[in-house]
Formats: structure tokens, sequence, C-alpha cells
């Protein structure tokens, strides 16, 4: 038996998937109950994968927040998921499903997987999700990077700059559309404002550009700090039409060394499944 059964946690999601190498088996998903834990997430994850018993060896997880080497899981942003701080997710899983299990964050288990099968192609790269909120994950020298305690990647997080200690996904990301799409007296979702942009509505494109604008700065930091081959970009806002272009398209006049080479993530929503696998795959082999 060679698959995996990856778990994908994150803010408005709960997806399962039973992971063969970049195949994928099957899938599927359902809505985060945000005002539960994570004994009641790992049971929602059991009923998704309920048919799949006896099908995988092993459990790879890839959850929003941060996951220490040792598979303790916290927040950084509880905005996002309010989880309990040092809960002991691999033991938590391992107990529940039965098989070893390894944990990481979500955005660095989606970098691994587009790094092994997906827009990485095998070589250095930063991964970004722009979503609800910013993710990101480091693959340098074929290895991905966790850091000291799991937050490395983590540039939602950032405050540096002028902005009274606001993280940069509370400026950028879609709960902002959100709030600021209310505050200028047009209630909808992130959606929302880019389908009134795209018909053309002057105070939906003042927030998609604003958006784009702190992004293409984001990712010109990322190429100053890591230089990567390549900053691959995930998530419903990040693969939205046209974003990375006018994304780019701000790069223009940046001489070419400094110039972030942004693509598209190719393995989509299942990107930080196919990755936990992968990783769980590469734990249980040591
Ligand atoms: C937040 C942070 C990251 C996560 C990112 C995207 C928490 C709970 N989460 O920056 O760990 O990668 O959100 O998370 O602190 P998603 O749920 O939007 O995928």
């Amino acid at each position: 038996m060679s698959a995996a059964l990856a778990i994908d946690i994150g803010g408005t999601k709960v997806l399962c998937a039973l992971v063969d190498g970049a195949e994928v088996l099957a899938h599927s998903v359902t809505e985060t109950a945000r005002g539960s834990g994570p004994a009641a997430w790992l049971d929602t994850a059991a009923e998704l994968a309920a048919d799949w018993a006896g099908r995988y060896d092993r459990v790879g997880l890839a959850v929003t927040g941060r996951v220490s080497e040792a598979g303790r899981w916290s927040a950084l942003n509880p905005g996002t998921l309010n989880i309990p701080d040092d809960t002991p997710l691999t033991e938590l899983a391992a107990d529940r499903f039965g098989v070893p299990a390894m944990a990481v964050n979500d955005a660095q288990a989606a970098a691994w997987g587009e790094y092994r099968y997906g827009a990485g192609q095998g070589e250095d790269l930063v991964y970004l999700t722009i979503s609800t909120g910013i993710g990101g994950g480091i693959v340098s020298g074929g290895q991905l990077l966790r850091g000291r305690g799991g937050i490395a990647g983590h540039f939602g997080q950032i405050t540096s700059g002028d902005h009274h200690g606001a993280r940069l996904e509370s400026r950028t990301a879609g709960r902002w559309l959100t709030e600021a799409a209310a505050a200028a007296g047009h209630p909808t979702d992130a959606r929302g404002v880019f389908e009134a942009a795209a018909r053309g509505e002057p105070w939906a494109q003042d927030l998609r550009e604003t958006a784009q604008l702190r992004v293409a700065d984001l990712t010109a930091d990322v190429q100053l700090m890591l230089d990567p081959v390549r900053i691959v970009m995930g998530g419903g806002i990040g693969l939205a039409d046209g974003f990375l272009n006018d994304v780019a398209a701000h790069h223009a006049a940046l001489a070419p060394a400094l110039r972030p080479q942004l693509v598209a993530a190719q393995l989509g929503a299942l990107a930080g499944a196919v990755g936990a696998a992968a990783l769980a795959n590469d734990f249980s082999s040591n």
C-alpha cells in the first residue's frame, strides 16, 4: 500500500484526499466548523475519509497556523482559525486514524506539493496563497524550510512599514476586501469585489488595485530576501483572472535581476493535500 490520507484544515474548509504520489485518487471537502476545535475538525476529516478505511498507511496534515517539528499546532492569527495553543496535532491524528501522522502548515505543504509535482519544477521556490489571509512556504536547496518553530514563510504576518502593526494579510487579502467593500457601501465578499471590478465599477477597481500593489511589493521583497527561481501563486485571489499579470505589471520597472518570476500554482486547491501526502511519505520512510 502506498497511498496516504491527506487532511487539509483551513479557515474555511476541511479537505480530505487519498493520495498516491502526484495522483489524487479521491477527495472530499466540507466547511470548517469555525466555532469548534481540533477534535471536532478531525472528526469531520474522519467522516470525509470514512470510505477509504484500509486504503492508506499514513496521514499527512496540511493546516492553517504554525506547526512545530514535534507536530504541535497553534494559531498565529486566531482570526483565520482559533486553534488552541500547542495542540498535539500529530498525536491526536495518529490516535484518531490508527496510522503514523505528520503535520505542517498548509502553505508550506502546498509549497512542497508545487515543488515536487507542480509549477516549481524541482527548483527553488516561494509559494504564496492569497486567499482569506496570506500564507507562504519556502523551498530552498531541495529542502522545505520550516524554521525553528514552524513559522518560516508566514508572509501574511509581516507588519513592517508604517502600518501601526497591522498584519499584511489584514490589509490585503480576502477578509480585508470584504471589510473594505462594506466600508465603501458595497457589502460583498472578495469574489464580489472582483466581479464588480471586472464590470468596471471604480470602488471595486480601487480595492483590487490596492491588493495588487501590496502583493507586488510583497513579491518584490520576497525576491530580495530569498531570490527564488519562481514565486508560485495560489489561492482564490492569487489565481483570480488577470491578478497575476496585473501584479507582474508593477514589476516592469525593476531591474531584471530583481524582478520576480511569477507563475500560477498548478495543483490548485489540492496543492496542500498533495504536499502533505508527499511529506508524510518522506517522514515515514526515514
Ligand atoms: C494565516 C495563518 C497561516 C496560514 C494562512 C492561510 C493562522 C491560523 N493562519 O496567515 O498559518 O497559512 O493564514 O490560511 O494563523 P488559510 O486558512 O487561508 O488557508
